[in-house]
């Protein structure tokens, strides 16, 4: 048999096996699985190294726009879907997934087109688009939601906070009866707003605006609340639903019970939850700023509550949140250079440094197995958001994207050697040892060796697939 493309020399890993084993690639699928293979148009030796399923990161916002009748001081995302889906290339990202989003009064539909127009022709990598509703008018619950799940975008987010975001729990609720009629499954944002909003007021009438302050706003128990009423409502419901950035152990506990009852629901964390507390919002003047995020940092017994999660299996993904707002100009500062917490851009940058994180800190310092560390950065996103078995594995038929892993590489990590436009990384100066060597998109060389080898649009918009969640029947109950 001819291929275009053979790997060889490496160890195949996948979320069930490792094995040493060559990969053959035709039209850009893998086509054959063997223990030798000679015949390809182009040999590539992997020289010992891991072959990895490209890492499938399911939640990153690029280019996302703000509401028509936002400020003109708004912050603006440093990343669009060019520099963004680079910068996930070169740490070993080929899937990524980002945000659509339908802003109040306008239509979901309109935004899936203004969406598509910032990122066709744009992307190195595949990609998809989650639907962040905003706004369930009988008009989208009846008309477009509908449609476009049939479209093939079968993941929606809701908010239960942010104020141009959120949903009340009547509005929840019909949401999801739709998502069940139309099998999607649900992403939620889970932090009690009015409760935020209350220590917010109090916080600022005492006159503390500082960064630190932000992750006092939103102490963890606000978090647990909401996760247990999110759980609550899909479990009324009847719809699956994925939990996203998990910041601690304590609002994973509400997900551990939630299963344990049969409940359908999985669980998201992130990088920066693993590796950073809130002593980074109280670096010297303003800089703290770089890692306000919602929600917040906390402390080391919440990190080791996650890290029990991933050991365990609680945790089913782990997914940046990328969301770059650029420390200088119209970013993180653009209210003002003294700017509250509270007006401060939510978000950090780390496409790029999510998965060579999670093997350093994962699989290198012992806390997780290779088919564990594929099946939370690709295998189980795919899976969940329905591009298995397109995506995130390695298997006769799987589109020939590939992570070609050194474990031993060792990286300090800094912001002037990575490839998004954000100017800064909270992971500064921070030593990680694992980075992909080359990284392949349907067969073809996306990075080596540090360097970008296709142009903006080899990536291709993925229309997904029902969620794994969903299994093969009506196994999701619904108590209405
Ligand atoms: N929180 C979000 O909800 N989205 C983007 C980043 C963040 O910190
Ligand atoms: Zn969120
Ligand atoms: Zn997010």
């Amino acid at each position: 048999m001819r291929f275009d493309t053979i790997i060889h020399g490496g160890t195949i890993v996948t979320a069930a096996d490792v094995v040493r084993a060559d990969v053959g690639i035709r039209n850009g699928r893998i086509v054959t699985i063997a223990d030798r293979l000679t015949g390809g148009d182009v040999a590539i030796d992997a020289g010992g190294r891991f072959v990895l399923p490209g890492g499938v990161d399911a939640h990153c916002h690029l280019d996302q726009p703000e509401p028509p009748d936002a400020p003109a001081d708004a912050p603006v995302m440093a990343d669009d879907f060019r520099s963004g889906s680079a910068s996930a290339a070169f740490g070993g990202t080929t899937t990524l997934m980002s945000f659509c989003v339908q802003h109040k009064g306008g239509s979901l539909t309109a935004a899936v087109d203004d969406y598509h127009r910032r990122a066709d022709d744009q992307s190195v990598i595949d990609y998809g688009f989650h639907l962040i509703l905003t706004d369930p008018t009988p008009q989208v619950l009846g008309q477009e939601l509908p449609a476009l799940i049939r479209r093939g975008h079968t993941s929606l987010k809701l908010y239960m906070t942010y104020e141009s975001l959120r949903l009340t729990d009547t509005q929840l609720l019909d949401v999801f009866e739709v998502a069940r009629a139309e099998k999607a499954i649900v992403l939620v944002h889970a932090e009690n707003h009015e409760l935020l909003v209350w220590i917010t007021e109090r916080l600022e009438a005492q006159g503390r605006t500082a960064p630190y302050a932000h992750a006092l706003s939103r102490p963890s128990p606000l978090e647990s609340e909401a996760t247990h009423r999110a759980v609550t409502l899909v479990e009324i419901a009847g719809v699956p639903m994925v939990v996203v950035h998990i910041s601690g152990g304590e609002p994973l506990e509400e997900v551990r019970r939630a299963r344990a009852r049969g409940v359908t629901v999985f669980a998201e964390t992130c990088p920066h939850y693993l590796t950073l507390t809130a002593e980074a919002l109280s670096a010297p003047g303003m800089l703290g700023a770089k890692c306000i995020c919602s929600p917040p940092l906390r402390d080391d017994n919440a990190q080791a509550g996650l890290w029990r999660g991933i050991e365990d299996g609680t945790v089913d993904v782990f997914n940046s949140d990328h969301a770059p707002y650029r420390f200088d100009g119209q970013g993180k500062l653009s209210a003002g250079a003294n700017a509250p917490f509270s007006k401060i851009a939510n978000g950090m940058p780390g496409l790029e440094t999510r998965m060579p994180i999670l093997f350093s800190e994962g699989v290198v310092k012992g806390r997780i197995d290779l088919s564990r560390f594929v099946a939370l950065t690709a295998s189980n996103n795919a899976k969940l958001y329905g591009l298995h078995p397109r995506k995130g594995t390695i298997a006769v038929g799987a589109d020939a994207d590939l992570a070609l892993w050194d474990p031993e590489k060792r990286v300090v990590i800094r912001n002037q050697s990575l490839h998004s436009n954000c100017d800064y990384t909270p992971y500064e100066g921070m030593e990680v040892q694992g980075w992909p060597q080359t990284v392949m998109s349907r067969g073809v060389v996306v990075v080596q060796d540090g360097e970008l080898k296709v142009a903006p649009g080899h990536g291709r918009f993925l229309e997904q697939g029902p969620s794994s969640a969903w299994g093969s029947g009506d196994r999701i109950k619904s108590w209405v």
